[in-house]
């Protein structure tokens, strides 16, 4: 399958799985709106775009993770949200437009964010072609990425080290939580879809956190190189916040040396499993390879 057309045509499924989600008959309208607003502003989806490559690296049908791809993008969506309030990183710009707190106000903001985190275990829990056990597991797993022990907990190390010269390592564990985790769970969520062995899973989550890692580097540099147009946001933002970043704590060059050598890691880890990871092997990638 080629690489643009799957992105563009899985992308376009989980806008229409979100947006009617979204515009079911209301309550809120404001709310509503607000929640719309952060997931149709224009993400790449990378997260849902890893899980359905994940479920044709087994040969099965991409149909049965819409709704859990859908889920982890409204999670994601809802810390993207959060992440821009003046209490965290205080950005006035996410994807080239006002972040949710400058469209809307604080408070709506923090409501859209608590919304699409807890209607993203609604998406999955009512998700037909998903047998019971697959959905617990799912749901768990999911919560268990995103809480205190996965995103959530990343995010306060994250805050709590802000202007601290820190180790490489402690560098290294602040992301595998606050970004790693939810960039693991699609890869894993394919697995559990898939019904595959615990050994399998394994070798899938030791592939998702190498290119979580890759993500993350990569995400540092582009802080540093990007361009404000292109990324949507302000470039310069971990100086500004005085942060240790992979490019403060190894340079340029040695940033994107580790970028390659977890992409290779990555992909190396799925060559164990049986199935043709072309297309995830493509989306690692692009991963590396983006510009914002
Ligand atoms: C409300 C569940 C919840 C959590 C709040 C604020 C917070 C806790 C966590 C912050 C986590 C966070 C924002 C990590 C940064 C991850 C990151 C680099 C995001 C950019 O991801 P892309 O490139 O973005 O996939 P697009 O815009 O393409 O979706």
């Amino acid at each position: 399958m080629d690489l643009r057309n799957y992105m563009h045509d899985y992308k376009n499924k989980v806008d229409t799985i979100g947006l009617a989600f979204l515009n079911q008959q209301g309550l809120a309208k404001r709310l509503q709106d607000s929640m719309i607003y952060s997931f149709a502003a224009g993400g790449k989806r990378l997260r849902p775009l890893l899980l359905f490559a994940t479920l044709e690296l087994f040969g099965v049908d991409k149909e049965k993770g819409l709704k859990t791809a859908c889920a982890v993008e409204f999670i994601h969506t809802s810390s993207l949200i959060h992440d821009d309030l003046p209490c965290m990183d205080d950005d006035d710009f996410r994807r080239g437009k006002p972040s949710n707190h400058r469209m809307f106000d604080e408070a709506t903001a923090i409501l859209a964010g608590d919304a699409l985190l807890l209607n993203s275990f609604e998406l999955i829990s009512t998700d037909e072609t998903l047998v019971d056990n697959q959905k617990v597991k799912l749901i768990s797993l999911l919560s268990k990425f995103s809480g205190a022990y996965g995103m959530v907990g990343g995010q306060q190390l994250d805050i709590e080290n802000e202007g601290k010269q820190i180790t490489l390592d402690e560098l290294r564990l602040i992301n595998a939580y606050k970004t790693g985790k939810l960039i693991a769970f699609p890869i894993l969520a394919g697995g559990i879809i898939a019904n595959r062995s615990e050994k399998e899973l394994s070798i899938l989550e030791q592939s998702a956190k190498a290119i979580g890692l890759a993500f993350q580097i990569q995400d540092d540099i582009l802080d540093v190189i990007g361009n404000e147009e292109t990324l949507g946001k302000k470039v310069h933002s971990d100086e500004k916040n005085h942060k240790s970043t992979y490019v403060t704590l190894l340079g340029l060059e040695e940033a994107h040396r580790q970028v390659e050598g977890c992409f290779k890691e990555a992909c190396l880890l799925l060559d164990q499993l049986e199935g043709d990871g072309t297309l995830l092997k493509g989306l690692y990638q692009l991963i590396i390879q983006r510009n914002h």
